[in-house]
């Protein structure tokens, strides 16, 4: 008897997202080594805490993947692309590629839907708290660089922007804290 519970089109769609959470950690891994070699280590740690949380979202769905009874295709990531030219802009990047991974989850969401594939449907809403709570954070973040001047922001208001992220706890569930079964 078959035991692959997922159709061919959504076993594609949840591969394809495996990797675009991949994606998102090498972009939070670029990012952070970036923000480390300019000398901001908070913002480094804070990066580097979302990228841990990435991949742990794509070990989410591998397993998920497994536990179907479906096949697992593990790809190539696409590059992460150029540094930030700065603080403002490295934010402005996170939160446009978490924007457009909430795109991504949508689609899962919808085609799980179509199908009538109601244990993926309700896999995925994990991911659609996730991604709104993803997408506060930054927004919280972009605004509080805003407020200190954006992309003319002084060292001084980074300097003290830096601070705060490196002692701050962050409104999302930390990465440290978080394990493979409980991303
Ligand atoms: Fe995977 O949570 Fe954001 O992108």
């Amino acid at each position: 008897m078959k035991t692959n519970r997922l159709s061919a089109a959504i076993t594609k769609a949840l591969n394809a997202q495996m990797t675009n959470e991949a994606h998102n950690a090498q972009i939070y891994l670029s990012y952070a080594s970036w923000a480390s070699a300019e000398g901001y280590d908070g913002i480094a740690n804070f990066l580097f805490r979302h990228e841990n949380e990435e991949r742990n979202h794509m070990m989410k769905i591998l397993e998920y993947i497994l536990k179907r009874g479906a096949k697992v295709e593990v790809t190539a990531i696409p590059h992460p692309g150029p540094d930030p030219t700065g603080v403002y802009d490295c934010f402005e990047k996170v939160f446009k590629s978490e924007v457009e991974n909430t795109a991504n989850i949508y689609r899962l969401v919808e085609m799980s839907m179509a199908e009538k594939d109601w244990a993926t449907w309700n896999f995925m809403q994990w991911f659609v708290k996730e991604q709104t709570e993803e997408e506060t954070l930054a927004i919280d973040l972009l605004d509080r660089i805003k407020i200190a001047g954006g992309a003319k922001a002084t060292d001084s208001a980074l300097y003290a922007f830096n601070r705060d992220l490196e002692t701050k706890p962050d409104d999302a569930v930390l990465a440290q804290d978080v394990t493979v079964d409980k991303p």
